[in-house]
């Protein structure tokens, strides 16, 4: 396999999977006038129902072919789990209804608000994504990849997207925001759970199953 098709809106997501990608000699490609397909309503309850939802939908776009896509999200262990698979719109007024995204500074500026009187010890946190691979609309393995962090009090570093600059990781002293794709990839949620769909394909191709 030379090549990942990838079903997301998020650019942030396909610089990862691509710094995760180029690590084993493999390009990312989305999947052909994305932006013009109708986008997936995400109202599973689960990172997993609504990663299936994606991958399932989107890969009837590409008949054949392996289509892969992730949900993901921050879980703040004092907010019980919050902000979870509402992490894309935390900002909104009410997260569980809201039917857009809110934009990345806004989010951050609320797990700051809601974290202000918690003290370091108690701001762990972690990042989950889970992601799914479906050929013709249907789900064919999900895999799910965690990354254990520390929320600062004020954001650090300029790369990555979403939470990144909050995330502190404490195994390299740095935030995610300060590091490249490629070295995000090694550490982060979206790297682990990518490399265990790449184990998962050499074995299939093995197998002579795709
Ligand atoms: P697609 O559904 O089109 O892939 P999305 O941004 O809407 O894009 P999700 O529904 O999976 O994706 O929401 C994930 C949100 O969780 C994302 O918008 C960030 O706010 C946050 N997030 C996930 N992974 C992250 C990461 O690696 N770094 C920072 N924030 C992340």
């Amino acid at each position: 396999m030379q090549r990942v098709l990838i079903a997301t809106s998020n650019p942030g997501k396909l610089r990862d999977f691509a710094g995760a990608a180029a690590v084993h000699g493999i390009e990312i490609a989305g999947i052909p006038n994305f932006s013009s397909l109708p986008l997936v309503v995400e109202d599973g309850h689960t990172f997993e129902e609504n990663a299936r939802k994606k991958a399932e939908e989107y890969s009837r776009y590409a008949p054949g072919e392996i289509v892969v896509a992730d949900d993901s999200g921050l879980e703040l262990d004092a907010l019980k789990g919050s902000p979870g698979v509402h992490s894309a719109r935390y900002a909104a007024d009410q997260p569980h209804l809201a039917d857009a995204n809110t934009d990345d500074e806004a989010n951050n500026a609320r797990v700051l608000r809601e974290l202000k009187h918690v003290p370091s010890d108690k701001r762990t946190a972690r990042f989950v994504c889970v992601l799914a691979a479906a050929r013709d609309g249907q789900t064919v393995q999900t895999f799910r990849g965690v990354a254990e962090g520390i929320i600062l009090d004020t954001p650090r570093g300029a790369n990555g997207f979403g939470y990144d600059p909050l995330f502190y990781f404490p195994q390299i002293e740095k935030t995610f925001a300060q590091l490249s794709a490629e070295e995000k990839s090694k550490y982060s949620h979206r790297g682990a759970a990518f490399r265990q769909f790449l184990d998962w394909c050499e074995k299939q191709i093995t197998e002579n199953e795709i």
